[in-house]
């Protein structure tokens, strides 16, 4: 048998999971930084960017398309398995792949975490520390040790710079945002602790390692 503990936590759930403008009034003011800008685009506009990204031209774009796209367009590093994660929340019809109306919330959504990573950038440093790191999971209601907050700051940060960018930024808060709804579900009873078979863990692990 495994046992888990984890902290309390209350997390918001939204249509496309975890979603980060729940917690705009975090916003402080502070120059803009160099990087995590995206642009307001109206559907048409977006329509466009996806029909450029649509090679193929049979109205669906897959995780590659949807990287080469998102970097172009924002001028900030998508990793790949951001945008495999991406892919699979937006994807209502089970091919590995967005169409147009996918995308345009899709871009939303992304947009959404751009402005939830500048409000917490509170230096406009244009990547996120540890202090803004720890702030932002405690604003998502996570009250990680400080153990557990440097491993996944060693784990999501990429380039080992000591900080996260915002592709791996996002993707950790998202990936977080998985496992802890997974040991919520099992935690019944609230009270921060699960005892789960050697069957039950493993399920867990590929369910969450592997986007299908
Ligand atoms: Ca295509
Ligand atoms: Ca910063
Ligand atoms: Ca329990």
């Amino acid at each position: 048998m495994v046992r888990f503990f984890f902290h309390k936590m209350e997390i918001n759930f939204t249509d496309h999971g975890f979603a980060p403008q729940e917690y705009s009034e975090y916003s402080q003011e502070h120059e803009e930084p160099p990087s995590a800008h995206l642009q307001e685009l109206n559907p048409t506009d977006l329509a466009m960017i996806f029909a450029a990204a649509d090679k193929d031209n049979d109205g669906e774009i897959g995780a590659r398309e949807l990287q080469a796209t998102l970097s172009s367009a924002t001028l900030m590093s998508f990793n790949l398995s951001l945008c495999e994660l991406l892919i699979n929340m937006f994807d209502r019809h089970g091919k590995g792949s967005v169409q147009v109306d996918d995308f345009i919330a899709l871009w939303k959504y992304i947009n959404d975490w751009s402005n939830s990573f500048r409000s917490f950038d509170v230096d406009g440093s244009g990547n996120i520390n540890q202090k803004e790191f720890t702030t932002a999971l405690g604003s998502f209601g996570y009250n990680l040790n400080p153990t557990l907050t440097n491993l996944l700051m060693f784990k999501f940060d990429r380039h080992g710079e000591g900080t996260l960018r915002f592709d791996d930024f996002v993707q950790c808060c998202i990936i977080l945002h998985s496992v802890s709804g997974a040991f919520r579900n099992m935690d019944r009873d609230r009270d921060g602790f699960i005892t789960i078979s050697y069957e039950q863990f493993i399920s867990i692990v590929v369910s969450i390692a592997i986007n299908r």
